[in-house]
């Protein structure tokens, strides 16, 4: 081999990144899909499992500490995994259309993997309680919006008559693709770490994505990827807790806006992933919500209210975690979704209106 063909060789294959085919490929062979399976991919997955040190140091115990970014995939949330999956199935079936109800992340998510399928996509919003770039990428990405007088819960029952009366595919996570595509998380942190972590802490809303992962660690544990099975922590906030406190909420109220849900669709399947896995249902304050926020953001990760809950549960429980255990903490969606919950809650120094001379700005500095 020549030296140039050599340095190519060695090039390809440390940059993993590069190689990374999304997740269906990288996973076929855990996943519903064959050799007919059209594959609608942005390349979503293989995101950052994080060492988060400072919150190590918060919770004691020489406890581990890690974060899965998962607000890193390609619209910036987990509905990535699932909607590679969810899409590809549709546009299998010869489905020309799909349809979703959201609080935002869904419907960004729908948006671009119908765009890219050629295939319709038709959102519904709940009316004022979505965050402004999940907005503007349901538009760009050119999704047909429809925002109602109501709340995600009432969108859902809407969506799900339609698709039931209409040809056209449910995109939520009742689509039992949407769970096969996001358990491939659980398999990405299994093979980062080299073993199952002890504890998962997730935000919760329909409960679809705690039932996921609970999903993917038992499958690699059944087939000897993994020798332990975690215990599933998931976290609401206090003002949307249907599983929580096993009730619906009929108003449900909270700052993190994607995990603004009274009736959760899951509620049987997230329940089991609890029981089964002797974990819990915890809820968090939004003070303790965007006081993990504000934690997360010194560890030099920024991301949305709803995700960092699962911070926020972990913080609230650190009790319950067992000494040199290992926590997996999940990131659902980027920061960068709701720009205007990162102005309002900060501690940084903002200077505004200076004076455009170095004197008055290096004074400003504290020079
Ligand atoms: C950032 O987009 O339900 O428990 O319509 O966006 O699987 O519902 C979003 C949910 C956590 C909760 N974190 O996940 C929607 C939607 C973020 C989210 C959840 C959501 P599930």
């Amino acid at each position: 081999m020549s030296l140039i063909k050599k340095i190519k060789a060695s090039i390809n294959k440390s940059s993993r990144n590069k190689d990374w085919p999304g997740l269906i490929k990288a996973y076929s062979n855990w996943l519903p899909v064959n050799q007919s399976t059209p594959l609608i991919t942005l390349k979503e997955g293989n995101t950052p499992l994080i060492r988060a040190t400072s919150l190590e140091k918060l919770i004691g115990k020489e406890v581990k500490v890690f974060l899965k970014y998962d607000g890193l995939n390609p619209t910036g949330s987990f509905k990535d995994r699932g909607m590679t999956m969810a899409i590809s199935k549709a546009k299998e079936e010869g489905s020309e259309a799909v349809i979703c109800a959201s609080t935002g992340n869904t419907s960004a998510s729908a948006a671009a993997y119908a765009q890219r399928a050629k295939m319709k996509a038709f959102v519904l919003i709940p009316d004022g309680y979505v965050a402004k770039g999940k907005l503007a990428q349901a538009l760009v990405y050119g999704a047909e919006v429809l925002s109602i007088k109501g709340n995600f819960d009432k969108a859902l029952e809407i969506v799900q008559e339609i698709s039931e009366k209409y040809p056209i595919t449910l995109v939520n996570s009742v689509n039992p693709y949407r769970l096969q595509g996001q358990k491939t998380a659980a398999f990405e942190i299994i093979d980062e770490l080299g073993y199952a972590p002890d504890q998962l802490c997730i935000p919760v809303g329909n409960g679809g994505n705690i039932s996921a992962y609970w999903m993917g660690f038992n499958e690699y544990y059944e087939k000897g990827f993994s020798t332990v099975l975690p215990r599933m922590m998931g976290f609401q906030a206090v003002g949307s807790a249907p599983l929580v406190f096993n009730t619906k909420v009929e108003n449900p109220e909270t700052i993190a806006t994607a995990i603004r849900i009274g009736n959760p669709v899951n509620r049987l399947k997230a329940n089991k992933a609890k029981t089964e896995s002797h974990g819990l249902f915890d809820s968090v304050t939004d003070d303790e919500i965007i006081n993990a926020y504000k934690l997360i953001g010194k560890e030099g990760v920024f991301c949305e209210p709803a995700s960092s809950a699962s911070v926020a549960g972990l913080i609230k429980n650190k009790e319950k975690i067992k000494e040199q255990s290992t926590v997996v903490c999940v990131l659902t969606g980027n920061g960068l979704k709701d720009s205007d919950c990162a102005i309002n809650n900060n501690e940084a120094t903002f200077h505004t209106n200076l004076e455009p001379q170095i004197e008055n700005i290096t004074k400003t500095m504290g020079f």
